[in-house]
């Protein structure tokens, strides 16, 4: 955290005196989409989306000099199958069925890299179809076993990184992961771990997201309490009685994923490639950040869940994807 951003958060948080803010949480009616680097400074990320604990998406000006976005891609933007599969074919990395539901998740396999590709290149030829079903590589720890130097670079919104400089100290685990999966695949409804905020570059591809504001998952369980798996079936898309924000994340670029929010994402474009690091704050403003905001936005969701006025109609995006 720079200077500027420390004197404006203990401010911030010795106005609060230790009391969790009592405004209501705002809730954005659009995901802002922030295009230059040069002009976007930590402190901006902090003010307007950290604290603030609202979802942003930032160009792919922010990762283009990353080497997975040159080393990975062919000229043409498709996944290069060859590079991958000379530096990683051996790696053994996890697979999920998309197509199988187990709880509100997928049921998991192990295998090799250079198999998970031929199931790939195979799915596309049949049209992307499998008697194997819907294979979505996910949750690749690539940086705990392999050397990811010069592959990403973190950026500097996200450097105090709590969750992953525990971990590391420890040489235990890591919250690093790679997807990588034609379209079709898809990850269920669900927010991330421990509450962290989390990010994710798209390396090539398309992904579409769909973002719930804290809380409002609670308008969407049934009659036992159990959240859905897909919010995509049609009872939950009635953006009228559960407002939602869509997110299109064309290659390259990095939403940001604010702590609390329940998410979903489907990959669009025929393959998708994508590292996600999930990071925390080593700074103690991020955790009071998160819990404050999720809390003031119940009122909200028990609203809608009633049949009242939603907080918010619509369904938006980033851009006028
Ligand atoms: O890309 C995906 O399938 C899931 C990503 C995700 O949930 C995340 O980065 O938090
Ligand atoms: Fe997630």
């Amino acid at each position: 955290m720079d200077r500027e951003t420390r004197v404006f958060a203990e401010s911030h948080f010795r106005g609060l005196r230790g009391r969790l803010p009592s405004k209501v949480c705002p809730t954005p009616d659009r995901v802002d989409f922030i295009e230059k680097p040069d002009s976007f400074s930590y402190t901006d990320f902090f003010k307007s989306y950290l604290l603030p604990n609202v979802p942003c998406v930032f160009s792919s000006a922010f990762t283009e000099d990353w080497g997975s976005r040159k080393h990975w891609v062919t000229p043409s933007g498709k996944p290069d199958f060859d590079y991958l599969l000379q530096n990683y074919g051996d790696v053994v990395v996890p697979v999920a069925n998309c197509g199988v539901q187990e709880y509100n998740s997928n049921p998991k396999e192990h295998m090799p890299l250079k198999d998970y590709i031929s199931y790939w290149k195979e799915f596309i030829q049949r049209d992307y179809s499998s008697p194997r079903g819907c294979l979505y590589l996910k949750d690749w720890h690539l940086c705990r076993y392999s050397s990811a130097e010069g592959l990403f670079t973190l950026p500097v919104y996200f450097s105090s990184d709590w969750l992953n400089e525990y971990w590391d100290t420890l040489d235990v685990d890591d919250y690093r992961f790679i997807y990588m999966g034609p379209a079709g695949t898809w990850s269920p409804f669900h927010a991330d771990i421990f509450r962290s905020f989390s990010w994710s570059v798209n390396i090539c591809g398309r992904k579409k997201w769909f973002f719930f504001p804290p809380g409002q998952e609670e308008a969407l369980r049934d009659c036992h309490g159990g959240l859905p798996y897909d919010v995509t079936a049609p009872e939950f898309l009635d953006s009228h009685l559960h407002p939602v924000l869509e997110v299109t994340q064309e290659a390259g670029e990095m939403v940001f994923v604010p702590s609390g929010w329940h998410h979903q994402v489907h990959n669009l474009v025929g393959r998708t490639l994508s590292p996600s690091t999930i990071t925390g704050s080593m700074a103690v403003t991020w955790p009071t950040c998160g819990i404050s905001c999720s809390r003031s936005c119940v009122p909200c969701s028990k609203k809608s869940a009633s049949g009242g006025t939603p907080c918010q109609t619509g369904t938006t995006t980033a851009r006028s994807s």
